[in-house]
């Protein structure tokens, strides 16, 4: 069983989506394990996005995640990581499909309305990031020892 990290981002709490976003994951059958609203810190939003330090968006990227609230969800299932990601859809609003989550509601520019992990690694890290060490964490890096070997 596999687990992701999915952030509704501060525009996705303003605009009162989290209800609609939650659904969407719930409809699909994955299961919530964990959630909390709170508002980042800096200091964690420039370790979540440290890959695209030195990038011309970076401080627009980390003023506007700390910008409000935002909601953590960690989502357990079968390929939950991968499912999930094509749920949220591209990165681009002009490249989201309609029926994404990001396709049905970003609108061009930063703002893009939710984050999800896009790799094994990278989920046990951003879980890790966000919420205490719990069971499903030690489950998952069972598993991710076991398919290493
Ligand atoms: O994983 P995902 O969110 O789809 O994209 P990333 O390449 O990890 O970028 C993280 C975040 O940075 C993205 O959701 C919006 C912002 N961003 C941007 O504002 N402009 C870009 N050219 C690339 C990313
Ligand atoms: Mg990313």
């Amino acid at each position: 069983m596999e687990h992701t990290l999915v952030i509704i981002k501060p525009d996705g709490v303003r605009r009162h989506l989290i209800g609609r976003i939650i659904q969407r994951f719930e409809e699909k059958g994955l299961t919530i394990v964990d959630m909390k609203l709170a508002t980042m810190t800096p200091e964690l939003a420039k370790e979540h996005y440290q890959h695209l330090a030195g990038r011309s968006f970076f401080q627009e990227l980390i003023d506007y995640m700390i910008s409000g609230p935002v909601v953590y969800l960690v989502l357990e299932g079968d390929d939950v990581i991968d499912i999930v990601r094509k749920m949220v859809g591209a990165t681009k609003a002009v490249d989201a499909l309609p029926g994404t989550i990001r396709g049905d509601f970003a609108v061009p520019g930063t703002a893009n309305i939710i984050h999800a992990s896009d790799s094994r690694d990278a989920s046990k890290n951003e879980i890790a990031r966000f919420f205490p060490p719990t069971h499903y964490q030690y489950e998952q890096e069972a598993v991710l020892e076991s398919s290493s070997l």
